[in-house]
């Protein structure tokens, strides 16, 4: 009996669980609630006390869905609705071309910024009434003002007196996930895919559907669906019915789908016997898959490819360029407007090259040889998403190539899915790097928006850190790095102090107590996860293969710059990288007034010191520390750093639910663990050369450097395919 009653009490208590954290943490940031201000929570029912939305085709729809189901949540109420626009006090919501003229004249000038996906949120008397207009040029202009408006009313802010008007500065704004066919993701840390290809295209998980609103609610436009390094089957009938269907569920948030191309396609399900490019049995191959994918999906985006990198096969095995392998899927896809997305992630085992410059060493020199519908996808920094690298210097070299920027959300040098990361600091520390191309203030931003060499076609993408985890993303706060990412692909000069404050409110609550500190922790995390891994400009010390905890010692791998010390080049003499012209000269791939600056030891803002250069061990730092000393203290501060973000999340325990709480207070746990290994083992590892004592304030490791050698990983998540 007592047995039973126990056992109840754990199903009860453990389903609850269960229930709590779906309910908490599966609505991202759309979990709209009751407006608490009362002043304001009257506004909104003033606001909305009549309400006149156009109907029309599947994305207005979806538009009418958010509309209603987020309304009746925050004013705890079923919204009215009219048929007429010139009632008084009414909510209008219609494209530019169903509002009553006289109106759309009065609106006149906001619209000429708006173009496709932009819209007007306005409050405006009209004929002697008090309207609200939510207006656009396009029905997906409509979705995006109605998530908009939403998020205003859930974050608390009056709409009494709004003017917005709001249009985003890059069209494709993108996920790419890089999900294998058996559902394991590559750099995933948040479950399995969220693909269920086994029982697609019949079956549609409405988690599809949630993952969509999720991404129009932040003006997502576009998603790859497969990893990069990809296999062909994906563009067999077998396959493309099950993308069909799901690029059915998309449409009406207006996601379009991407798959990526494997080069060597045509032979592995096409049956010929080779992938040349320039060969005419090749061409007329993609050009038919093209059109057997269009015949299926009207607007599909088209591919995203990985090529002639990491033993993905590509144009060069048949002693062709890059461009020849763009351009021949670029055909295939004009007639039908799709793109190519073409990465410019290579670098070669063949080429014994600083491996940052390789890839502008091979892509410049073929600007304006691209089809116009392709794109170059450019990581954000030369080697590999780093927690910090300098920008890439491929942004502003390309003055004729539409170059799209490549985000990691998924955090797989960042501490996986249990370190508390917010990205969009990174982002935004790219963002605004100055490239000096076109002069001061040529910022990658502007490369990217294409407002710096006027860009027809412009794009950013991030891959993806979502898994079917019950919370998308393994952390909860990783939520934030896929809201961030969405938000800075629609305005690249938001800051992520702002897209902080948005998704802290819209996530968790509009109480200044909690919102203040917890936005403080947000924005110092990167700087901390950067001082406990890679302090100064310190890069790839990561364990081999899983990138899980440090490595700095792996020296062994059959590649060279897949080892570590090619990296960090520790020696008695000292530590670093040395890029300058003494060394590998990648500075000259960027403007002469950077390169100036990342040459020049004492120039050089510190935090890319030891990318650019190697320096000895008592070498004086800004702040008259030996370099030794500053790395230490540099790893000593990342701790110390985790340690802050814990006693802030303790402070603000009073406003948030006990889930919520442990849940981040236990990953936060690990995150210390994690940090101190990093110090410990690194800081072990680099004194085999400084030979240095650590200065005072630096703990001393509680274990040996064997030790951490000794650690191994096999089974740690997100490992990609064992062909390395
Ligand atoms: C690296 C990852 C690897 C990816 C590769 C890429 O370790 O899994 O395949 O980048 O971007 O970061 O192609």
């Amino acid at each position: 009996m007592a047995i039973r009653k126990i056992l109840l009490l754990y199903i009860l208590f453990s389903s609850n669980l269960v229930l709590c954290q779906t309910l908490e943490n599966y609505d991202l940031w759309l979990g709209y609630s009751k407006t608490e201000n009362p002043e304001l929570s009257r506004e909104y029912q003033e606001l909305f006390q009549f309400i006149y939305i156009e109907n029309g085709n599947e994305i207005l729809a979806t538009a009418q869905k958010e509309l209603i189901a987020g309304l009746e949540k925050i004013l705890g109420d079923k919204p009215e609705f009219t048929t007429v626009q010139n009632s008084k006090n009414t909510v209008i919501i219609a494209k530019r071309e169903n509002l009553d003229r006289s109106l759309a004249e009065k609106l006149g000038t906001d619209f000429n910024a708006l173009g496709k996906d932009g819209f007007i949120l306005k409050r405006t008397l009209w004929d002697g009434k008090q309207l609200t207009i939510l207006t656009a040029n396009e029905d997906l202009g409509i979705l995006y003002g109605v998530f908009r408006m939403l998020h205003l009313l859930q974050t608390e802010q009056s709409l009494s007196e709004i003017h917005l008007v709001d249009a985003p500065k890059i069209d494709l704004r993108m996920l790419n996930h890089w999900d294998n066919l058996d559902r394991t993701v590559e750099r995933g840390y948040a479950g399995f895919s969220l693909w269920n290809w086994q029982k697609l295209p019949e079956y549609i998980d409405p988690r599809y559907i949630d993952y969509a609103r999720a991404n129009a609610s932040i003006g997502i436009n576009a998603v790859s669906l497969t990893n990069v390094n990809a296999n062909a089957l994906i563009l067999t009938p077998m396959y493309l019915e099950k993308v069909e269907a799901l690029a059915n569920v998309f449409r009406p948030y207006g996601i379009k789908v991407f798959l990526t191309a494997r080069f060597s396609a045509p032979m592995e399900i096409g049956g010929l016997e080779t992938a040349d490019p320039l060969n005419q049995e090749v061409q007329n191959w993609w050009n038919s898959k093209a059109g057997e994918i269009y015949d299926r999906i009207p607007d599909f985006g088209g591919f995203l490819v990985k090529a002639n990198s990491e033993g993905q096969p590509g144009p060069q095995n048949y002693d062709r360029t890059h461009v020849d392998g763009a351009n021949m899927l670029a055909k295939a896809l004009k007639p039908h407007n799709g793109n190519v997305i073409w990465r410019a992630f290579v670098y070669s085992e063949h080429d014994a090259d600083d491996r940052a410059k390789q890839a502008y060493s091979e892509f410049v020199p073929y600007d304006g040889t691209f089809m116009e519908n392709v794109l170059v996808q450019v990581k954000n920094g030369p080697i590999d998403f780093q927690p910090r690298e300098p920008f890439h210097p491929m942004f502003g070299a390309m003055p004729k190539t539409p170059l799209m920027m490549e985000f990691q959300i998924t955090q797989e040098y960042l501490g996986f899915s249990t370190h508390l990361v917010y990205l969009p600091k990174l982002f935004e520390e790219v963002l605004d790097s100055d490239t000096y191309r076109e002069g001061k203030g040529s910022t990658v931003a502007k490369v990217i928006d294409g407002s710096l060499h006027q860009k027809k076609l412009t794009g950013m993408a991030g891959v993806a850190n979502i898994g079917n985890d019950l919370n998308w993303t393994g952390h909860p706060f990783a939520q934030a790095n896929w809201y961030g990412f969405g938000r800075l692909a629609w305005d690249p000069y938001l800051s992520s102090e702002d897209i902080a404050d948005e998704w802290l409110r819209a996530t968790y609550s509009n109480d200044p107590k909690f919102v203040e500190p917890v936005r403080a922790m947000l924005l110092m995390s990167r700087e901390a996860v950067v001082n406990y891994m890679n302090p100064l400009g310190l890069h790839h010390i990561f364990d081999t293969g899983h990138h899980y905890g440090p490595g700095p010692w792996v020296s062994e791998l059959s590649r060279p710059e897949w080892n570590p010390t090619y990296y960090h080049r520790a020696n008695d003499k000292g530590i670093g990288f040395d890029r300058t012209p003494s060394g590998s000269n990648a500075t000259a791939q960027y403007a002469p007034e950077v390169a100036k600056i990342f040459n020049n030891p004492k120039a050089i803002p510190e935090e890319y010191l030891l990318w650019f250069h190697h320096l000895p061990w008592d070498y004086k730092l800004k702040n008259g520390q030996t370099l030794w000393n500053g790395i230490a203290v540099k790893y000593q501060e990342g701790v110390d750093q985790v340690e802050g973000m814990i006693a802030t999340w303790e402070s603000v325990k009073p406003y948030i639910s006990e889930e919520q709480f442990r849940e981040v207070r236990m990953l936060l746990d690990i995150q210390l663990k994690e940090a101190k290994w990093w110090r410990d083992a690194c800081l072990l590892y680099f004194q085999t050369f400084s030979k240095k004592e650590l200065p005072d304030g630096v703990e001393k490791p509680t274990k040996t450097l064997e030790y951490f050698k000794s650690l191994k990983f096999p089974f740690a998540p997100g490992i990609r395919p064992r062909w390395d």
